[in-house]
């Protein structure tokens, strides 16, 4: 069975394919409403102002842009750091490599250079040998790309220690840094350190409204106030610039008053989650990589594909990426989900 057609969602009841299925919270709902609306194309629309303001001062960032997803936030930092032909350096693992759909290739013209990342972040000290010296044979190296959460390595926070010494190589080679920061807050709560510090490891950090802080939609790039402009230029180029979008904002406005400090919960539910099935055979997990609201897991007793189908019949929905099983908690997993799902996969692995 293809895997598009694995990861469907079917009749299960508990969804833990992604915290991107959350539904907006009643008070989101209220606030599309109630939002005061403009042309944020021409002149500005005042919700979504408001919006990228309070996400500028959350990043501790001089100016944001809200967009469309995670990926064109990636995609705008990307092509707002380089030029076509230019390089950026990044780890194997991440996000804007596996699951952006070649965007940075495909329509900024940039190579990408991969590092390990194994446990979620490439060592500093191997960026030195990685950077491009000036000959006309070469790409220029031109951006340094992190992750925080880090999704394929298992949702684990990247050490802070890490993220400084990467802005710290990076300077020396005169490198800026940008953060996908698409749960950045799930790194936040996960390590009590304040949005603010992890940010100050990047030049650029970009973060998702649309994950566990269950807005419909809508992602944040936040930075220098000329690059914000220059993306807010790309953005129209890539049909971005919307028009009445505080209808999109409001909620996004809600998320950031309301739905952080709740993330705790999740990660506590996939801990729970995890050190179950931890103890269940036929299935490989690393209890150490469960820091946030993620869980990997590799199936030894079964074809993947049967045990999604099975799990799927018992009301669970999980998602499969690569060779993996991923589970995902979030707001509209609750303490009963998790009982279900650990229910089910005890009943199928018997
Ligand atoms: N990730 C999705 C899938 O693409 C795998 C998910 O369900 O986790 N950066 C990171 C680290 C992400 O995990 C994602 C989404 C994005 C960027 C892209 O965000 P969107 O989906 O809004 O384009």
């Amino acid at each position: 069975m293809a895997v598009d057609e694995m990861n469907r969602k079917g009749p299960a009841v508990s969804d833990f394919r992604s915290d991107t299925v959350t539904l907006p919270t009643e008070e989101m709902r209220r606030s599309v409403f109630a939002a005061e609306l403009g042309d944020d194309v021409l002149g500005g629309d005042p919700t979504v102002e408001r919006l990228q303001q309070m996400a500028a001062e959350l990043t501790g960032k001089e100016a944001a842009l809200f967009v469309a997803s995670g990926t064109m936030a990636n995609l705008l930092a990307v092509t707002s750091h380089c030029r076509a032909g230019d390089e950026v350096i990044l780890g194997e693992g991440s996000h804007i490599f596996n699951n952006e759909g070649g965007g940075s290739a495909r329509i900024g013209g940039v190579q990408l250079r991969t590092l390990p990342d194994p446990d979620g972040c490439f060592d500093p000290e191997r960026i030195a040998a990685a950077v491009r010296r000036p000959d006309l044979h070469h790409p220029r190296t031109r951006l340094i790309c992190t992750e925080d959460t880090h999704n394929g390595a298992g949702g684990v926070v990247v050490p802070l220690e890490r993220l400084w010494r990467i802005r710290q190589v990076a300077s020396e080679h005169e490198l800026p840094v940008h953060l996908d920061g698409a749960r950045i807050f799930h790194a936040a709560v996960a390590s009590a350190v304040p949005v603010r510090e992890i940010a100050a490891t990047a030049d650029t950090v970009s973060f998702c409204l649309s994950k566990g802080l269950c807005c419909p939609a809508g992602s944040l790039l936040c930075g220098p106030r000329d690059l914000v402009e220059q993306a807010r230029r790309l953005r129209k180029v890539l049909g971005g610039g919307m028009r009445q979008v505080g209808f999109l904002a409001a909620p996004g406005i809600v998320a950031l008053e309301k739905m952080i400090d709740r993330l705790a919960a999740d990660h506590r539910r996939a801990r729970r989650l995890a050190e179950s099935l931890a103890e269940l055979p036929g299935l490989e997990l690393d209890l150490a990589r469960v820091q946030t609201n993620i869980v990997y897991l590799t199936v030894t007793g079964l074809p993947v594909s049967r045990l999604v189908e099975a799990l799927r019949r018992e009301g669970v929905a999980c998602l499969v990426l690569g060779q993996k099983l991923r589970l995902v908690t979030h707001h509209d997993i609750g303490d009963d989900d998790v009982e279900r799902a650990v229910a089910a996969f005890r009943k199928v692995l018997a």
